[in-house]
C-alpha cells in the first residue's frame, strides 16, 4: 500500500520559479511512489483581499500550471480546495476543539498580520485549522513541509489528539515529509527574503508564465553585491541565490558552476541563467498555453480530481459528524 501525501499552493499572485524549485518539482518526483493529493488552495487565498474575477481566473490558471509543470492528473488527485465542501465543514468542527491559546502562538499569523495591517481577519487567524482539515480529511500519512509550515503541522497533530481524547481514534497522525533537496529561492530584489508570489514588486520574482523577455529583464536586474567573482558565499546572498537557481535547473553542482565561471563576471552568469530559466520554462509554457486553449478539457480534469478527492473526504466527514453527535439527514 502506497502512503498518502498532500500538498498545495495558496492562490495568491502567480506561481513562481521558487514554488517550482522548492515544491512542485519535488511533488513530481513523488507521484509514482505515493498516493498524492495536490490541491489548489483557493480557500486559503481568501485570507487576503482578492479581486473576484481575477481570483477565479487565477485558480484555473494554477490548476493548468500544476499539470503543465508535470503533475499527472491520472496518477495524482489534483483538485480545487473549494470544490470539496468538506474542507470548510471539518474546519468548523475542528475550530470548536482548538484552544485560542494554541492559535495565539502561531508565528505565521503574527508575520502575516504585520504585513496585512489593514486586513487582519479571523480567517488569517484560523488558517492553521483549515490546513489541519485539508490534511485530516484525506487520512494523510505525510505532509511535505518547509520551515514556515512546521508549527502548523504540529498544531494539526495536537488537534488529532484533542479529537481522539474526546471522540476516539478517527484521524491518521500525519508526519512531516522532509524533501531531500527543496532549495529555498530568494527574492531577486532583496535576496535576504524568500521569493514570494504575492510580493508587491514583480521584479522580485520570476513567474512560471512570465514571457521570455520579462524573465531576461528580471534576472539581469537581480540585486547582487558590488563584487565580480562568481562564488557561493553566505555573506553574498544575491549571487549565491543565482548560483542555487542555476545549480537546480542545470543539474550541475555549485562548484562545477564556479569553475565554469572563473575569470568571468556576474553579468555572464546572469545572461546564462536567464537563458536557462527561459529554456526550462519553454515546454511548460507551451503545454500551459495548450491547456488554457481547451477549457472544457481542463474542467473535465478538474471534475476528475474533485470526484476522486470527494470519495475520501466525504467518508471522513461522515465519520466525524457521527462521532461528534450530529443528527443524520439520511437513514
Ligand atoms: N521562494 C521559494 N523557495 C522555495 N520554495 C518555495 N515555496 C514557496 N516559495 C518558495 C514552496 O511552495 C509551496 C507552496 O507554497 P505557497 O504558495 O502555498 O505558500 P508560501 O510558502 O507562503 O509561498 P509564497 O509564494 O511566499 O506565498 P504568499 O506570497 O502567498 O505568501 C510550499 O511548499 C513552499 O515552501
Amino acid at each position: 500500500m502506497k502512503k498518502t501525501l498532500l500538498s498545495g499552493s495558496t492562490v495568491t499572485g502567480d506561481l513562481t520559479i521558487g514554488n517550482y524549485i522548492g515544491a512542485i518539482n519535488n511533488w513530481k518526483k513523488l507521484q509514482d511512489d505515493y498516493n498524492c493529493f495536490y490541491m489548489v488552495a483557493d480557500l486559503h487565498g481568501l485570507t487576503v483581499y482578492q479581486d473576484p474575477k481575477a481570483f477565479k481566473e487565477r485558480s484555473l490558471s494554477f490548476f493548468a500550471q500544476y499539470i503543465a509543470l508535470g503533475l499527472d492528473p491520472d496518477k495524482n488527485t489534483i483538485f480545487l480546495q473549494s470544490h470539496i465542501h468538506e474542507h470548510a465543514e471539518l474546519t468548523w468542527i475542528l475550530s470548536c476543539l482548538t484552544p485560542m491559546g494554541y492559535l495565539n502562538r502561531m508565528t505565521q499569523f503574527k508575520d502575516k498580520s504585520a504585513k496585512n495591517e489593514k486586513n487582519i481577519n479571523a480567517g488569517l487567524y484560523t488558517y492553521p485549522v483549515l490546513m489541519a482539515s485539508d490534511i485530516l480529511l484525506y487520512q494523510v500519512d505525510l505532509v511535505p513541509v518547509g520551515e514556515d509550515q512546521k508549527q502548523h503541522l504540529e498544531l494539526c497533530r495536537d488537534i488529532v489528539s484533542f479529537f481522539q481524547n474526546r471522540y476516539g481514534e478517527t484521524f491518521k497522525l500525519p508526519e512531516p515529509y522532509i524533501a531531500k533537496m527543496g532549495a529555498r529561492i530568494m527574492s531577486l530584489q532583496d535576496p535576504t527574503k524568500k521569493m514570494s508570489k504575492s510580493d508587491d514588486n514583480p521584479n522580485s520574482f520570476i513567474s512560471i508564465i512570465d514571457p521570455p523577455k520579462t524573465i531576461i529583464k528580471k534576472v539581469k536586474s537581480a540585486v547582487t553585491d558590488s563584487g565580480t567573482e562568481v562564488k557561493y558565499d553566505e555573506e553574498k546572498a544575491g549571487i549565491s541565490n543565482l548560483l542555487t537557481m542555476y545549480s537546480v535547473l542545470s543539474g550541475k553542482t555549485i562548484s562545477e558552476i564556479e569553475n565554469d565561471y572563473v575569470g568571468k563576471m556576474y553579468g555572464h552568469l546572469k545572461i546564462d541563467l536567464a537563458d536557462l530559466v527561459v529554456e526550462t520554462l519553454k515546454p511548460v509554457q507551451e503545454k500551459y498555453a495548450d491547456l488554457m486553449k481547451n477549457k472544457d478539457h481542463l474542467h473535465q480534469l478538474m471534475k476528475q480530481g474533485s470526484e476522486k478527492a470527494r470519495v475520501v473526504a466525504s467518508k471522513t466527514l461522515d465519520t466525524v459528524y457521527d462521532k461528534v453527535g450530529l443528527y443524520p439527514e439520511h437513514f
